[in-house]
Order: C-alpha cells, then sequence, then structure tokens
C-alpha cells in the first residue's frame, strides 16, 4: 500500500541502577508500545528499539553504595529490566544494553568522526574537584543550587526541578555527593560540543518547522532553552566508567553518559539488523524513514537539542520526526521516587498480578501524563478493572460468545434482514479503526483508549436494545442477525483492541477461532463495511477475560506503600540533640511513679485532651493529659503508665491536673506510653 512507511521508534533507554516502575511505564513504554503495535498492525516496517543505559554516575553511586563493582550493578538490573518488559509485553524487536561490544564501537567511532571532523571544542579548564574522593566532580556527583530556579538540589549538568540542563561549575554552592564537601577545582582537559553554533539551526528545525505538529510541553521547553542561548557543553568526563575517549591524550576520561546514551538507538538497530538480516542504515540514513523519539520530560533537552545537534554534526542521519514526550506519573498523589521505594515496580506487580498485564496497561492508558502529571490510584486501577474491563469490555464480548455457543452451537449464524439499527451499527463500528488510529497518530494514546471502550459500548447498546435473549423465543430468525452483527463488532474489538490489550487480544483470536490473515481484518480492511466474521465459522468456548479486582487486593497494595512510608519516615526521623547538662541532684528532684489509668474521659471541646483517674499508689488523681489524638478513652482502662507525680498542678479548661503522665513518640505520628516491662510492679513503684 503506498501510505505504508518505515519507522524507527525508540524508546528511552532506562538506566540500570534500578528497576522500571508504573511511571516509566506510562510516560513512554506503554505508549510507545501502542504505537508500534499499531503501525506493525497497519503493515508499515517498524524497528521499536530500546536497552538499558549502563553508564553514568548513577550507577558508579549504586555500585559503590553496595560495595559491589559497577558492571555487577548493570548486570543485576539488566536482567530484572530485560524480562519485565518481556513478561509485560512490550514489543521491542530489540532490547540491547550499553555495555555491549557493538555499542562501544559505535560511539567510539561516532565521536572520533566528530573529533576527526574538527567538530569539538578541545578545552583546558578548572573543573570542580573532591579532594578527598581524588575526584571530578560532574553530573549527579555534585549537588549545588540551580542558577536557573533556585533548586538547592540540582545536579551538576540537569536540575531536576526546572528541566535545564548546566556545567557543573554554572552550579551554585556546589556539594561533593560523595563526601559533602566544598569542591576546589583542578584544570583538565575537555571536549565540547558548540551548541551554541546550532542555536539557529535548531530554531528553524523546530520552533518553526515542527510548530504544529509537535506536543507543546516540548515545544515551550525547547523555545526556552533557545531564548537562554545555548552554550558549549562538554561530552567526555574525568571518571572511570564508561566508553574510553578514543582520541590520544584522553587516558582516564570516558564520553559524557548523554552522549552515548542515544547513540544506544542506533547499536540496538545495528544489532537487530544483524539477526534479522536487515541493513540498519535504512533505519537511520534513509530520508523516507521516520524517526520517533518516546521519552519522559527530563529527556526533552537532550532528545531536541543535545543528540541532534550531534546527529547534524555527524552529517549523515536523519533527524526526529517528532519527540512525544510526556509529563510524570506520581503515585498515590506522592512523586515517584526510586530511593525513597515510592513506586510500583513492575517485577512486583507482575509477581502479584501475573496474567493482568493489560489491566496495568489500560489503567496507564486510560489515565496517561500525557499534557499534565497525572496521579496513579490503586483506587483508579481498580474502578478501571471493574467497571470497564470487566463491565463494558469483557461484558459485551462474554455475552456473544455465550450466546452464539448456546444456540447455534458456536457457529455464525446466517443473517437475514438487515435492520436500519443492523446496518447504523454495523456503518459506526466501521468508522472506529479510523478514529482509535487518528488520535494514535496524533500521539493521543488516553483518547484512543477511550474510543476503544465506546466500540465495545456500541455492541452493549445493541445488544441491550435487540435483546436476543427474549427474541429467542417469538422471533428466532431475528436472533441470527441479531448475533451475526454482534460477532462482527466483537471481531473488530480483537483486531483494534491489540495495541491496547496484547494479551487480551490473542485470547479473543483463540476465542473467536481466527488468523488475523485468514479473516482478511488488519486495521486496512475494516475501512468499509465489510464481514470480520463469515457464517459457518465456528468460534470456541468462552473464556475469562478480566475478571473482577477485590477490595482486599487493592488494600494489600496500599498496605505496601503504607509500610514503605514508615520506613522512610523511621530512616529520616531527626533524632532531637541531647538537652544541657544536668546535675544528679536536679534528677533527683523529679519524683516518677507507677501508676493505673482507672478512668478516662474526653475533655468537652477540645481535640486532644482527656481527663483520667489514675492510681500512683500514693493516692488516686486527676491528671489532663493530651493524648485523646492516639489514644481512645475506653481502651485506656486498666493501662500501666509512668507518672510524674511532684508536678506542680496546674489548672487545663478549668480541670486541676495533679501530675505528668510520661510518652513517647511513635514514627507514624502517635503517642506511646511509657510502661514497666513487667506487669507484677505495683503503683507507686518509683521509676528511678
Ligand atoms: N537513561 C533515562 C532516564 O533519565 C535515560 C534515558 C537515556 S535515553 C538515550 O532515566
Ligand atoms: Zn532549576
Amino acid at each position: 500500500m503506498s501510505d505504508l512507511k518505515r519507522y524507527t521508534i525508540t524508546a528511552a533507554l532506562p538506566y540500570t541502577n534500578g528497576p522500571v516502575h508504573i511511571g516509566h511505564l506510562a510516560g513512554v513504554y506503554v505508549p510507545a508500545d501502542i504505537y508500534a503495535r499499531y503501525l506493525r498492525a497497519k503493515g508499515n516496517d517498524v524497528a521499536y528499539i530500546c536497552g538499558s543505559d549502563e553508564h553514568g554516575v548513577p550507577i558508579t553511586i549504586k555500585a559503590k553504595k553496595e560495595g559491589i563493582t559497577p558492571q555487577d550493578v548493570v548486570d543485576k538490573y539488566h536482567a530484572i529490566i530485560k524480562k519485565s518488559f518481556k513478561d509485560f509485553g512490550i514489543s521491542f524487536d530489540n532490547y540491547s544494553r550499553t555495555t555491549a561490544e557493538v555499542h562501544h564501537k559505535t560511539a567510539s567511532d561516532f565521536f572520533k568522526k566528530l573529533y576527526n571532523e574538527g567538530k569539538f571544542i578541545e578545552e583546558s579548564s578548572e573543573q570542580l574537584f573532591d579532594e578527598e574522593a581524588n575526584q571530578f566532580l560532574a553530573d549527579r556527583f555534585v549537588i549545588g543550587t540551580c542558577p536557573k530556579c533556585g533548586n538547592e538540589e540540582s545536579y551538576g549538568d540537569q536540575c531536576e526541578k526546572c528541566g535545564t540542563s548546566h556545567n557543573a561549575t554554572d552550579l551554585i554552592n556546589p556539594k561533593s555527593a560523595i563526601t559533602g564537601n566544598v569542591p576546589t577545582t583542578k584544570v583538565t582537559k575537555h571536549w565540547y560540543l558548540p551548541l551554541n553554533e546550532y542555536e539557529k539551526w535548531l530554531r528553524e528545525w523546530i520552533v518553526e518547522g515542527h510548530k504544529n505538529d509537535w506536543k507543546t510541553n516540548v515545544l515551550g521547553q525547547v523555545k526556552s532553552w533557545l531564548d537562554d542561548g545555548l552554550k558549549p557543553r562538554a561530552v567526555t568526563r574525568d571518571l572511570d566508567w564508561g566508553i574510553p575517549v578514543p582520541v590520544e591524550g584522553a587516558e582516564g576520561k570516558v564520553l559524557y553518559v548523554w552522549f552515548d546514551a542515544p547513540i544506544g538507538y542506533i547499536s540496538s538497530t545495528k544489532e537487530w539488523a544483524a539477526r534479522e538480516g536487515k541493513d540498519w542504515e535504512l533505519y537511520w540514513k534513509d530520508k523516507n524513514t521516520k524517526l520517533i523519539h518516546f521519552i519522559g520530560k527530563d529527556n526533552i533537552v537532550f532528545h531536541c537539542i543535545i543528540f541532534p545537534a550531534m546527529l547534524k554534526a555527524e552529517g549523515s542521519y536523519i533527524l526526529p520526526e517528532n519527540v512525544p514526550a510526556n509529563e510524570f506519573l506520581n503515585l498515590e498523589g506522592n512523586k515517584i521516587s526510586t530511593s525513597k521505594n515510592w513506586a510500583v515496580w513492575l517485577h512486583e506487580y507482575l509477581e502479584d498480578f501475573p496474567d493482568k498485564q493489560d489491566v496495568l496497561r489500560y489503567a496507564l492508558t486510560a489515565n496517561a501524563p500525557e499534557t499534565k502529571d497525572n496521579d496513579f490510584t490503586w483506587k483508579d486501577f481498580q474502578a478501571r478493572n471493574n467497571n470497564e474491563l470487566v463491565a463494558i469490555f469483557g461484558n459485551f464480548i462474554n455475552r456473544v460468545v455465550v450466546l452464539t455457543n448456546k444456540y447455534y452451537n458456536g457457529i455464525v449464524p446466517k443473517p437475514t434482514n438487515f435492520s436500519e439499527v443492523d446496518i447504523k451499527t454495523l456503518a459506526k463500528m466501521n468508522e472506529y479503526p479510523t478514529i482509535i488510529g487518528n488520535s494514535i497518530e496524533k500521539y493521543r494514546f488516553r483518547e484512543a483508549s477511550q474510543e476503544l471502550l465506546n466500540l465495545a459500548r456500541l455492541g452493549n447498546k445493541y445488544l441491550a436494545d435487540e435483546e436476543p435473549w427474549k427474541q429467542i423465543k417469538e422471533n428466532s430468525e431475528r436472533v441470527k442477525t441479531i448475533l451475526y452483527v454482534a460477532l462482527q463488532i466483537t471481531t473488530s474489538l480483537f483486531v483494534v483492541c491489540e495495541p491496547f490489550l496484547p494479551f487480551t487480544s490473542r485470547k479473543l483470536k483463540e476465542i473467536l477461532n481466527v488468523t488475523s490473515s485468514g479473516v482478511e481484518m488488519s486495521w486496512n480492511t475494516i475501512k468499509e463495511i465489510q464481514e470480520l466474521i463469515a457464517p459457518d465459522h465456528k468460534i470456541n468456548k468462552p473464556e475469562l477475560l478480566f475478571a473482577k479486582i477485590e477490595d482486599s487486593e487493592v488494600q494489600a497494595q496500599l498496605d505496601k506503600l503504607e509500610a514503605t512510608k514508615l520506613a522512610n519516615e523511621i530512616e529520616n526521623k531527626v533524632v532531637e540533640p541531647q538537652k544541657e547538662t544536668i546535675e544528679f541532684d536536679d534528677f533527683t528532684k523529679l519524683d516518677m511513679r507507677v501508676g493505673t489509668i482507672l478512668e478516662a474521659v474526653k475533655v468537652p471541646k477540645t481535640k486532644k485532651l482527656l481527663q483520667l483517674k489514675v492510681d500512683v499508689g500514693i493516692d488516686t488523681r486527676t491528671i489532663v493529659s493530651g493524648i485523646a489524638e492516639s489514644f481512645k478513652p475506653e481502651d485506656i482502662i486498666g493501662q500501666k503508665v509512668t507518672v510524674l507525680v511532684n508536678l506542680a498542678p496546674r489548672k487545663l479548661r478549668g480541670i486541676e491536673s495533679q501530675g505528668m503522665i510520661l510518652m513517647t513518640d511513635t514514627p507514624d505520628g502517635k503517642l506511646a506510653f511509657i510502661e514497666p516491662e513487667n506487669d507484677s510492679v505495683t503503683n507507686g513503684e518509683q521509676v528511678s
């Protein structure tokens, strides 16, 4: 077909310093996978490329922390990530890694070419240095105030708050991330890509040339960097983990991770082409190939400014057709964080929900952070499954398959007379592939997923209106046509759900007993009304497509997050510094006794106060205590406590309090009693 094209689709290479989480999936891998599957289904020539990003400072830091080598770190996470993508049904044509030989060679050659053609500036200058660690401080080895937005935790190469990319020496008040020391400076030589020379060209190509087809968040960021003016950027580093700079006089230096990583797309394509007997150059150098980069918003500068400038400098490569970057996904109201373990990790999700890949794909797509940051909640996940996939999509298909088996032994019936409703319904059904396809082509995956659901809604409405289960008694001939129409919709759903719900689509294929080629129903052929599944064809028995997710399953996930929150609070708890020294005599003035709470009532019109009657051995007295937010009165009758009994009485809300109960704080912000560990201690015993 004439409008078929060649596509190179890249998904950001995940750093192998941790596993992949739902934020990565929603931002990059799920939309890219939908896009790739859709284009393949339409018959295009697609290379969907990814791999692990295994260089860079985060990996070195992780290795140091765990006392292992960087290679150990990347081997561990590469294996976890690769497997979880595969189990989740991400259909990469190739998943490589940047420690692969083909990549080292490709990146080295790329650098050498630019070097030989004089595209770099070679310059010695003062760079930040940590004397104690005996190490230059670039990228994530240094933290300081962002010169652009004032964020005090900006990294040396990029501020995560405002997205600006800068040089480490631009940071205000820099501090070593290794020792916490204030860095000194030391002279060192590096190679710089003079981005300023590409500024005009970038403006023409992106700001002018793509003003109508690139996402506004991407255009906005690009424009703001260009308006600030671009500066030469060092593409080499004084580090020992990375690809050695392949020129003389560069011993002990490696390529900057953001120089080598995007070249990883090219090396991964080479690896794939060699395996599949293809010509990789067609996918990177042919003007008719469309190159699309799927990334998260923190990667925009690298994919829209730095990498294109590298490709332009090299000269023989095509440039991206589009860079549909997404915003961020939060989790239950908080920013997803690898270091705080605030995430839903893909490999853990797959353990907890081994056959629910499509549910997560759907929930993340229906709620994708396409134009603004969005929040993932387990409640929404449950609702998307129960109210949409089960109640609408699964329910429609199940009814059709059950009735076809019940009335016709699974044989697709021959229609007789089409009513106006039948014809309208079939015509509407035929519009969906185009409607859904148009949304996908505009990178509007949320919208596309909702249109998919609308197709199932069309089917449900048709069945509800036509009521075959009633008609079967009085008008059994009519039911043949109704189920014929419903089966066409079911088959259409099988085709168009594939990019979104690939596991479900595969099940549907078995249920319907079809092969895509045999029934001739691709996205292209269902443009006109035609038969998608023919009379006399035998379908199989119904099979469960989606199961209801129970409250208890959701609660288990929320409990897991709650435990993480608690663990973080304990870890981050700042212990109060020790108070001034006192003499022993001062201490002996305190008279502390063991007591038992006999009565407890809330002090009216207060939130915090309980009025207690406490037996302290000497007597039974009234004490007003600020513990009402931690304990219900009825729960603490009989509670053993420690009481400071010689504290001067004072009035609280008109009640005289004759002592103080000793308490401590728990990590979740509640109070706890200090009580004798041995139950036989009697009231009035002194505490000393
Ligand atoms: N490794 C992704 C990240 O920022 C980064 C992408 C590289 S794409 C060439 O986590
Ligand atoms: Zn900033």
